[in-house]
């Protein structure tokens, strides 16, 4: 099922949530910039989401809520494996799913029965969240939590004030009782409740609430307020991809609409608020570990254009590696995940530019000019490109050229750079290249230029 099937329109507009972080206003010369969290968070590059919990058992991606507890049992569960695998795969960061739609809460709260306490599983003693953020900080990796606010199983659901005043203490539990949380991610599913009842969520108060309580934390969702939905699960994001939107177009978790989708792709160059892209794949099919798609996780081939598709178009890659029913992650996503840092270790191990001589030339008011000489014939198939973010985004329209000789050949031609740009080709022998920024926002700042193929 689309992930957009079922959002419905929430009553409740963000149009008059005036949250602080994440640039100010926009000018032609002052341009948005990035928050000290979400540089860092981009800048992370990966995290890992792991879908776990009553589905997981049932073999299904969306629970009713009518599981019941005593199905999840992990015998096996070691957080560390997680994070060790996490840790080989080059990811800073993890995020788990506190509770999906289902309802069943991975940790003991006071809100619902509907939880682990309710389980077999350490005897009812357990807590998933506290074991996920233990092996988080014991390798020294960020935590991240998600937490549906669709909730099938909860009977309040629908009774709005209610609901979201449950929905905020189940959050106040985690975001007080575990320590430092780096994301906090909302879905903006919007399904019916009991008799067919429609819930009206506050985001103003949840996102006011988790600012409060972790002020170091970005919170995801299509409409931020500090990282964005790429608008697909298909771990692409858009091209032009611009880290500035305009506030006023995706104003809640879950709006639909014209224009939304580009929004959420493309970002807008004139947007007046830093709302990166941060784009969420599975490295299965579907969400959930389901054994019948043990032959189906994706290849190293696959991960490293994913990484290509995401990370090279100026987004942060948010892979799922879904624990299965023992507790621990598949070997087969284990060892996928291994090949994929290797892989990229060895892409990008030797930047053939690194000693190259550089010329910058101002050509116009919006366009440079920057030429390497490499100072001998190198077997280029790879242009890295990177923007200083910490001082915004702006250029718009760029041509890469590179020459053996005296004649120069378009190696690639794009927009947007941002974080990173990575334009893939087939190899040439190059000894000097040069980009040729043909537009930007503001003028131009020499971006980082580097080479990757063969020597
Ligand atoms: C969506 C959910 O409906 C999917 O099950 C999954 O959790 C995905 C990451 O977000 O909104």
């Amino acid at each position: 099922m689309n992930r957009r099937s079922f959002l419905q329109i929430s009553a409740t507009s963000l149009a008059a949530c005036a949250l602080p972080r994440g640039g100010g206003q926009s000018s032609p010369v002052l341009r948005p910039r990035p928050s000290p969290p979400q540089l860092d968070w981009q800048r992370d590059e990966l995290a890992l989401f792991l879908h776990f919990g009553v589905n997981t058992y049932t073999d299904r991606e969306w629970g009713d809520g009518r599981e019941s507890p005593s199905i999840f049992d992990p015998s096996r569960l070691d957080a560390r494996q997680w994070t060790r695998a996490a840790h080989a795969a080059g990811a800073r960061a993890l995020i788990l799913t506190a509770k999906h739609h289902d309802g069943f809460c991975l940790w003991p709260t006071r809100t619902t029965q509907h939880s682990v306490a309710k389980s077999p599983w350490r005897s009812g003693q357990g807590d998933v969240v506290r074991e996920f953020v233990d092996a988080c900080r014991a390798e020294r990796l960020k935590a991240g939590l998600y937490l549906s606010p669709w909730d099938r199983n909860n009977p309040l659901y629908g009774d709005s004030p209610r609901y979201n005043d449950l929905y905020c203490d189940q959050l106040t539990e985690l975001l007080t009782q575990y320590g430092t949380i780096s994301e906090v991610w909302f879905d903006g599913a919007n399904g019916e409740g009991p008799s067919g009842r429609r819930q009206a969520y506050d985001w103003p108060r949840v996102f006011a609430l988790v600012r409060k309580l972790q002020p170091g934390a970005v919170m995801f969702s299509d409409a931020g307020p500090d990282v964005r939905w790429c608008g697909n699960e298909n771990g692409v994001a858009g091209d032009p991809n611009w880290s500035t939107v305009n506030p006023g177009v995706v104003t809640y978790p879950g709006a639909d609409g014209p224009g939304i989708s580009d929004a959420l792709q493309h970002g807008d160059p004139a947007g007046t608020v830093w709302r990166p892209a941060e784009v969420d794949v599975s490295i299965r099919p579907g969400w959930f570990n389901h054994e019948a798609e043990d032959a189906r996780v994706r290849s190293v081939d696959n991960l490293v254009n994913l990484y290509f598709s995401s990370v090279g178009r100026n987004g942060k890659l948010l892979l799922n590696v879904p624990p299965t029913r023992n507790g621990l992650l598949n070997a087969i996503d284990v060892a996928r995940l291994t090949g994929f840092r290797e892989r990229l270790r060895s892409t990008f191990e030797h930047d053939l530019a690194s000693a190259a001589h550089r010329a910058w030339r101002v050509t116009g008011p919006r366009s440079a000019e920057l030429e390497l000489d490499v100072g001998r014939l190198v077997s280029v198939s790879i242009v890295r490109l990177e923007e200083d973010i910490a001082r915004g985004q702006s250029v718009s329209k760029y041509s890469i050229y590179g020459a053996s000789d005296d004649s120069w050949r378009v190696l690639s031609r794009g927009a947007t750079i941002g974080y990173t740009k990575l334009d893939r080709f087939s190899p040439v022998s190059v000894r000097r290249v040069k980009l040729v920024i043909e537009d930007s926002l503001i003028a131009p700042e020499p971006p980082a230029l580097k080479l990757y193929g063969l020597e």
